[in-house]
């Protein structure tokens, strides 16, 4: 079995690191310099068109895509090391939750940023599409506060690679001006998560 971790430090690869570590199985890692435009070389665009980490190589398969990385992992490894639901409805549960970090949650977070950003031309941005961003991101961290009410993990009562892929998303959007402490259910649960030694191994890595 070979597993290839493509990955560049603080972006959205830092989740599969930390799944990775959780799951403790050996891989190889190869670093994308994205500032050195790594993604544009033809022979990782040959595994990745979209020129972007994290990329997976499982067996010389490549799976892009985050929540797709997540769910291949989960699958694969994360049953028989409880990380992961068995086929079934807590499954889907798991489904459901990494399509709407990366799809619903994420995208009132890539509005937010596009709108916000120094990075992106001033003649780009909207102040008010910003605004509307902001108010979006927080309606997702308002169901996200909610469905935590009265448990201490997202599907089955126990942690699983959808609670890792959406607390490494969350933990993200603290940082570019997201603070958690308003929902104290989310804060907490966030809290459980990343202060699982698999997590402080993965950014130490
Ligand atoms: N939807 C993708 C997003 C991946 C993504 O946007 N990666 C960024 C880093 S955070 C990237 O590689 N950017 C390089 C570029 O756009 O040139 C996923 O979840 O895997």
């Amino acid at each position: 079995m070979s597993l290839v971790f493509y990955y560049a430090p603080m972006s959205t690869a830092v989740t599969v690191s930390w799944a990775l570590e959780e799951l403790g199985i050996p891989y190889e890692k190869v670093e994308i310099d994205l500032k050195a435009r790594d993604q544009d070389k033809r022979g990782y665009r040959a595994l990745n068109p979209n020129g972007k980490v994290p990329l997976l190589v499982h067996d010389g398969v490549p799976i892009f895509e985050s929540a797709a990385i997540m769910m291949h992992l989960g699958e694969t490894f994360g049953v028989e090391r409880d990380l992961f639901p068995p086929p079934g409805l807590e499954r889907a549960g798991a489904f459901k939750w990494l399509v709407w970090t990366n799809v619903s949650l994420g995208g009132a977070v890539a509005r937010f940023l596009h709108n916000t950003s120094a990075q992106v031309p001033e003649e780009r941005r909207s102040a008010k599409e910003g605004e509307v961003a902001r108010a979006d991101v927080e309606t997702h961290l308002g169901i996200l506060e909610a469905e935590l009410a009265d448990k201490r993990f997202l599907v089955g009562g126990t942690f699983s690679l959808a609670d890792l892929h959406l607390a490494s998303f969350v933990r993200f959007i603290t940082i570019v001006g997201f603070a958690t402490e308003r929902w104290p259910n989310l804060h907490a649960w966030l809290e459980r998560c990343t202060s699982r030694p698999a997590h402080t191994r993965s950014r130490a890595a």
